[in-house]
């Protein structure tokens, strides 16, 4: 058995006598009322959903086990040679809330590897769906054909379901989930955007480095890739994304059904299409000016004219941020210390749109929160480093959220977590309630 795997072992056998007690001992204790706009609104604010891999403070941003991003970029082991630590080990991280050593993330980069060679019939079917279907569309699909060879399912349906041991066929298609996601996205990217053709994994890489060599682009690619994907493996649990795959897994659905669920609701434009909407709202403005970098006076017009228009400004506002966004600042660095990007022009726009976009929401006076979100500042990126068929944008984000929400769903196994089923009311008992009928 991987190290990784003992040590979750141990760490959920010491974690659930929490669980169970709090639910025993303390199961009465409120967290709280909710109030009509919360059941109409969204649920926000609403405190119904646990997990302890990362934690959202409306000022802060957010928390990877306990760590912020700079945090958590200075404690993993780097790739040699490379400024951005491994995935794998990031995975480790999220999964058992410790830091690796070398020695330990090496190990899952290894594991990994075994495992991320990707079926010959997910390739069939990605081939065999229309070219211009939308890549989301095909990551959602390729990861749900692979239902087939859920570990979980085939234990269930042998009626191997045991409840405190499941959590480890969660773990296994987890894995084997995880570590062909990025192989998949790169293979729909070369498919759909660069002719059809292909190159293979090189054994000797890790994940970010493979999946820059299999998109074919060059250094320093490759740490865009591992920024990427850790910047956004997970935001708490009651994001779309997170929730819907927590949500489906709730009903012992097992990672397949549940990220391929997680991934539609990530493909949403209020959620992750957002960095697509970005770039198609950036580069459409740039184009009516003739390629210019516009003028401050020039951007407020076009910002009021989209509000106008009933639109939202995309890659801006949160529902529970009430301040920049530090992943957002988080890439904005990695722009500000890279020669070349830094003098951008698209670069320079998306930092004007932080310097005006604000002023303009506020005034505007429905955002709770006019500051950017993480989606403002991932697509300039990848367009500099030739990525720049947006309607991809969002499968990268799909690849980094995969490590959150399934080291979500293999904690939800193991500590048993209910079917989730929240109570709904009719509009009449709200308006009973409010006492206006
Ligand atoms: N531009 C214009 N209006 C906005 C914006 C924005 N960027 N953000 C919020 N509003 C409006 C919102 O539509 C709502 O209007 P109405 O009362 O007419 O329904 C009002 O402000 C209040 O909304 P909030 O409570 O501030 O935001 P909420 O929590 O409902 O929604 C978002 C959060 C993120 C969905 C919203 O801010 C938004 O639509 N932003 C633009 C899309 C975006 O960037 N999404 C990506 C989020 C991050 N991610 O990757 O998932
Ligand atoms: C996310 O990363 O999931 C988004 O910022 C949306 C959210 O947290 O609600």
């Amino acid at each position: 058995m991987s190290t990784l795997k003992e040590v979750l072992r141990k760490k959920i056998d010491e974690h659930r006598p929490r669980t169970v007690k709090l639910i025993k001992e303390c199961g009465d204790v409120s967290l709280g009322e909710v109030t009509i706009a919360q059941a109409i609104g969204g649920a926000r604010g609403v405190k119904c959903l646990v997990t302890d891999i990362s934690y959202l403070d409306p000022m802060e941003g957010i928390r990877f086990r306990g760590k912020t991003i700079p945090e958590t970029f200075a404690a993993l082991p780097k790739v040699p040679g490379s400024d951005y630590p491994y995935v794998e080990g990031f995975w480790y991280m999220l999964m058992t809330g410790d830091v690796p050593t070398m020695e330990q993330t090496l190990e899952v980069v290894e594991d990994w590897k075994k495992r991320s060679q990707v079926p010959e019939y997910v390739i069939d079917v990605l081939r065999a769906m229309p070219r211009d279907s939308h890549p989301m569309t095909m990551f959602s699909t390729a990861v749900l054909a692979m239902q087939r060879d859920s570990i979980f399912a085939k234990n269930y349906r042998e009626g191997k379901f045991n409840k405190m041991t499941c959590w480890e066929d969660m773990y296994e298609d987890a894995t084997n989930l995880m570590a062909k996601l990025a192989p998949i996205a790169a293979y729909i990217y070369r498919m759909k955007y660069k002719g059809d053709t292909h190159i293979d994994a090189d054994p000797n890489l890790d994940m970010g480095g493979n999946f820059a060599r299999m998109m074919g682009v060059d250094a320093p690619y490759d740490d865009v890739a591992r920024m990427y994907f850790i910047l956004h493996s997970d935001h708490e649990s009651g994001n779309v994304s997170a929730h819907t795959t927590h949500l489906v897994a709730s009903a012992l659905s097992d990672a397949y059904y549940s990220y391929s669920a997680g991934l539609n609701g990530l493909a949403g434009p209020l959620h992750g299409l957002a960095n697509q909407e970005v770039l198609g709202w950036t580069q459409d403005f740039m184009a009516k000016l003739g390629g210019e970098v516009p003028t401050k006076e020039q951007l407020e017009k076009a910002l009021w004219d989209t509000l106008n228009s009933g639109q939202v400004i995309p890659g801006y506002g949160h529902a529970v941020l009430r301040k920049t966004d530090p992943r957002y600042s988080s890439q904005r660095e990695f722009c500000l210390k890279t020669e070349g990007l830094k003098d951008y022009p698209l670069f320079k726009l998306v930092s004007m749109i932080y310097e005006v976009a604000p002023g303009v929401l506020q005034e505007h006076g429905k955002a709770k929160n006019p500051w950017p979100n993480v989606d403002a500042q991932s697509g300039v990126i990848q367009w500099y480093y030739g990525v720049t068929e947006y309607d991809f944008y969002t499968v990268l984000f799909g690849v980094g959220r995969a490590i959150g929400c399934l080291a979500n769903i293999t904690w939800d196994r193991a500590l048993g977590y209910a079917i989730e089923r929240p109570k709904s009311v009719t509009t009449a008992m709200l308006e009973d309630a409010a006492g206006i009928k």
